[in-house]
Formats: C-alpha cells, sequence, structure tokens
C-alpha cells in the first residue's frame, strides 16, 4: 500500500525513509511533493499531537490513502518550553533555521549552563482515509550550547547537545541520531500501530 508522508520538511522526509526502512515498513513511501496541488494545513492546533493530525488528516482526506506526519520542535526549559510548537518559525519566516538558530541563541545569551537545559519534541501521527487516526510521542533530552557546532541534520541541530553525548545532534551521524532522536522513538512507537492498520 501507498503511505503518504505528509511533510514538506526535507530533513524530516530524510530521516523518516530511514527510520522506516529500519523497521522494515513494506509500505511505498510517498513524500507530499508528489501532491504539489494539495495546499500547506493551517497550523493551528495547540500540541504537537494536535498540528500532526491535522496534517496527516489533510493529506489522508486529499489523497484517498493512509498518511503519516511529523509535528516536532525544540522545547527550551528556560523559555518555559517555547519555541515549541512554533520553532519553524521563531525568527519570522517558516523554515529559516539559520535565522531561527540565531534569535533562539541570543535570547538565551546570558543563561548558564545549569539552566541550558532542552528536549526535542516529536507527535508521530497517521491519519487514514475513514478518520481513524492514531499518535505517538518521542523526546529527545540535552542541553542548549553557546555556539552552533557540526554539519549534519538541520534545524536545531548545532544547538542541542543530547545527553550522556559531548557532541550536538549535528556532530552525530544519521544513524546515531536516528537510533536517540524524538523523531526516532515517536516513528518507531508508530510502526506497530502501522502495521496492526494496514496490515
Ligand atoms: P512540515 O510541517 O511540512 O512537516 P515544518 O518544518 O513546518 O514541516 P514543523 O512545523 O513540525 O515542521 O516544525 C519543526 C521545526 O522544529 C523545524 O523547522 C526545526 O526547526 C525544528 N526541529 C524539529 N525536529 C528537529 C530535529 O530533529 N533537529 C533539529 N531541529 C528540529
Amino acid at each position: 500500500t501507498r503511505l503518504i508522508l505528509a511533510t514538506r520538511n526535507a530533513g524530516k522526509i530524510t530521516e523518516l525513509r530511514s527510520i522506516l526502512a529500519d523497521a522494515g515498513l513494506p509500505h511505498d513511501l510517498v513524500g507530499a511533493d508528489a501532491y504539489p496541488d494539495i495546499p500547506d494545513v493551517k497550523e493551528t492546533g495547540v500540541t504537537f499531537a494536535e498540528n500532526a493530525l491535522l496534517k496527516a488528516h489533510a493529506l489522508a482526506q486529499a489523497t484517498g490513502h493512509p498518511a503519516i506526519a511529523d509535528d516536532s520542535g525544540l522545547c527550551a526549559d528556560v523559555l518555559n518550553g517555547a519555541p515549541g510548537i512554533f520553532s519553524a518559525r521563531w525568527a519570522g519566516r517558516h523554515g529559516d533555521d539559520k535565522a531561527n538558530l540565531e534569535l533562539l541563541l541570543a535570547q538565551l545569551s546570558d543563561i548558564p549552563d545549569e539552566h541550558r537545559g532542552a528536549h526535542f519534541a516529536c507527535a508521530a501521527a497517521l491519519a487514514l482515509p475513514d478518520g481513524t487516526e492514531r499518535v505517538v510521542e518521542g523526546q529527545l533530552r540535552g542541553l542548549l550550547r553557546h555556539a552552533p557546532a557540526g554539519t549534519n541534520g538541520f534545524g536545531y541541530d548545532p544547538i542541542l547537545q543530547p545527553e550522556g553525548d559531548t557532541r550536538t545532534c549535528a556532530e552525530l551521524t544519521a544513524d546515531e541520531k536516528n537510533a536517540i532522536s524524538h523523531r526516532g522513538k515517536a516513528f518507531r512507537g508508530l510502526v506497530p500501530v502501522i502495521r496492526e492498520l494496514l496490515g
């Protein structure tokens, strides 16, 4: 069966294809870019789970195929969880990863290491054309660096140092990141649900 990846974020697509391939999912994974005429859904939810479901339902309805979606972000303890669901447009322009990261670093410039705890969060949603829905969430705890390091990954990866590591997410290999990441945890949790509902 065809399974739609309801995202246009290239970094997510790369990671999702790898995570789902490692899990042995037999489905034909088709990116949302294969449906350029379907408009982006407005992310009006107030949680990662709500927004992931909005995106999955929109693609499942529009294509008639089951769809999975990812809503994710970086939550800084000292900012009470911000940028959170606003991570993709923290500096104003949607998807400007460099500006978002630089603004956040500037906002935290006076914050000492003991208060730089943060986590990445991911909600993985599955929606079927008949309206059936499931969500699984995952997190990755870490520390926010004072300056970016590394060139792998995307988004805020150069400033998040996972707990128990001395490198940032952008200094991990793709496989190392997927093994511990919020996205890896959420989608590996969704795999048995996909198998159960889609076969
Ligand atoms: P879609 O809605 O099309 O999936 P998007 O980029 O708009 O793409 P989100 O609204 O979920 O997706 O925003 C997620 C943002 O959170 C993303 O732009 C990154 O800045 C950040 N983010 C999420 N996961 C990340 C990760 O694994 N590493 C670094 N940054 C991440």
